[in-house]
């Protein structure tokens, strides 16, 4: 497809610079300014209703091109293989062309809110600047051919099931478990600190196996729990918190898609989670709560996620 063949060219463009971007560099944790987590939450807000309108069959497909990817990473910076690079740049513009213009340009205005207008060029001083260029003007080009096959409008929102199983018990997670999420300090820059003693190659594991499991998702689940994050947002108050009603269908919604995957599949997530994660930061978390909340909320955890099992 021409948005394919216009990737080679971008690859053409891009990939010195590709080669030289730190990617194993801490800083891409940070915050790209100052740190205004309800302002960042409005950009991660804008990137769910663009995940949300992206055709779920292409979405699926750019997941397993980052999986594939980070199969052939080498060298001390983490950069994948040129063939992988030119794959993950296609499979993304064919995301972009499956959503309208105007939901992409919501992210980008988003995110400029919230970056430093410094950043840009700090970033490129850490490259050969030349490249930088070069591969800009490659993804002008790039971008041309993707608005060319780009859709005008977007695509029917998900079926939501109701009545179903893991419904019912989510109302019970839900209030078992909504005073934890009340205890939660949610606007804190703590969940923007490295993971204690892990290098990105470690973390990058745990990802890759998150990567694994949102491609095996059902497409239609998948989209049904991004519009229902995206609905929770909108009713959070002053401290981050989402209405008792949205956040139980967020766990509504969340449950359905574990259940639309192989346990092992969810398991992986688990054990590689369990392995960068210091059992200090868990319990520096629970520190932070009221510990009868936090232990209701977990029994109310293990009783769904029986239910989760059982359908899956
Ligand atoms: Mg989420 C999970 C925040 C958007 C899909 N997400 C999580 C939690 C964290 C979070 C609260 C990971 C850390 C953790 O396990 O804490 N998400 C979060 C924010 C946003 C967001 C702030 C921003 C909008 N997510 C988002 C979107 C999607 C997802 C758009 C795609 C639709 N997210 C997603 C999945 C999962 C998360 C599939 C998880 O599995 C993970 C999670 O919650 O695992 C348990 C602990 C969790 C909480 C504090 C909240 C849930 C409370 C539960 C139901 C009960 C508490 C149990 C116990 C006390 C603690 C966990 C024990 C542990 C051994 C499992
Ligand atoms: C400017 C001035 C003109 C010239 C110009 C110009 C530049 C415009 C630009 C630009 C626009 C632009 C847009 C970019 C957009 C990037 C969008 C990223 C989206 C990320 C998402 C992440 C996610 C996920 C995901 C799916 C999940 C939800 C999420 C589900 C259902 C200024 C040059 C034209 C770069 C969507 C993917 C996992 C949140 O106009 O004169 O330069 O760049 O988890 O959804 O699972
Ligand atoms: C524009 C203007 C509008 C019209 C429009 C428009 C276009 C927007 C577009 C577009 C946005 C867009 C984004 C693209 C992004 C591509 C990103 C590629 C990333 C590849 C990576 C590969 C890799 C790895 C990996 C992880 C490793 C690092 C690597 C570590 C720690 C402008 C059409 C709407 C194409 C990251 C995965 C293995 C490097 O908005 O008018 O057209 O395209 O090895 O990580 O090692
Ligand atoms: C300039 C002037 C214009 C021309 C121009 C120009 C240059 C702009 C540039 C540039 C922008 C730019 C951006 C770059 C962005 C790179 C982003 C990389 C992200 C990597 C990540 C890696 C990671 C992980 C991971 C998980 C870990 C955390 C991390 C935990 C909990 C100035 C040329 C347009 C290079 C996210 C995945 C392992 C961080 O605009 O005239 O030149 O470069 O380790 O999670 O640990
Ligand atoms: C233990 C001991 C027994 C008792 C026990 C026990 C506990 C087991 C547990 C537990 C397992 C467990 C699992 C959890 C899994 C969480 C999984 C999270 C996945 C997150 C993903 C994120 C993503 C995305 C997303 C889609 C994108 C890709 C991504 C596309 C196509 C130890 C109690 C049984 C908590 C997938 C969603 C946006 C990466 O067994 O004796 O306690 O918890 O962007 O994909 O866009
Ligand atoms: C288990 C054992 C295996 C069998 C199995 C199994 C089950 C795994 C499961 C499961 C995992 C799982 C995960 C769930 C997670 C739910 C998370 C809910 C999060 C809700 C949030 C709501 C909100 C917001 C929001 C953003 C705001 C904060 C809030 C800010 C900055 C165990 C079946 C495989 C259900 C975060 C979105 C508005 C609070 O593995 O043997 O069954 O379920 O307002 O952010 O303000
Ligand atoms: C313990 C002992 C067992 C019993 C037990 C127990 C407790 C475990 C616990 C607990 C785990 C736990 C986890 C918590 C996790 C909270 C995660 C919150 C994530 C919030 C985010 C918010 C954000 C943003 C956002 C984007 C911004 C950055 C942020 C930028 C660029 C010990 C009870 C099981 C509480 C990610 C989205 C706005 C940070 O196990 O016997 O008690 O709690 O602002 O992006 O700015």
């Amino acid at each position: 497809d021409q948005i394919g063949d216009a990737a080679k060219k971008l690859g053409d463009a891009s990939y010195d610079f590709a080669k030289e971007v730190d990617w194993n560099n801490g800083v891409f944790l940070q915050a790209p300014g100052s740190f205004q987590p309800l302002k960042a939450l409005k950009a991660i807000d804008k990137m769910i209703e663009m995940g949300a309108a992206a055709d779920p069959e292409l979405l699926k497909k750019a997941a397993d091109a980052h999986h594939k990817a980070i199969g052939s990473i080498s060298g001390p910076n983490g950069v994948t293989s040129r063939a992988d690079w030119d794959a993950v740049n296609a499979a993304l513009g064919r995301v972009v062309a499956s959503v309208p213009k105007q939901k992409v340009m919501d992210v980008y205005d988003a995110v400029k809110d919230i970056t430093d207008p410094k950043v840009p060029a700090y970033m490129k001083s850490l490259v050969n600047g030349a490249d930088a260029e070069k591969a800009y003007q490659g993804f002008l080009e790039f971008k041309d051919v993707v608005a060319a096959n780009q859709v005008t409008t977007a695509s029917a929102a998900a079926t939501v099931p109701t009545g179903d199983k893991i419904g019912t018990a989510a109302k019970a997670l839900s209030d078992a478990s909504y005073p934890f999420i009340k205890d939660i300090d949610w606007l804190s820059d703590i969940y923007l600190k490295p993971l204690p003693g892990k290098t990105a190659p470690e973390t990058l594991k745990a990802i890759d196996k998150m990567i694994v499991m949102g491609s095996k998702m059902d497409g239609n689940l998948l989209k049904a729990a991004a519009e229902a994050h995206h609905k929770a947002i909108g009713s959070i108050d002053a401290t981050g918190v989402t209405s008792p009603e949205d956040y139980e269908a967020v766990n509504a919604a969340l449950g359905r898609i574990v259940a639309s995957v192989p346990k092992q599949t969810v398991m992986d997530v688990y054990n590689s989670m369990a392995k960068i994660v210091d059992p200090s930061v868990t319990n520096n978390m629970f520190s932070k709560v009221n510990p009868l909340d936090a232990l209701s909320a977990a029994k109310g955890f293990y009783t769904f996620k029986d239910v989760v099992e059982a359908v899956q």
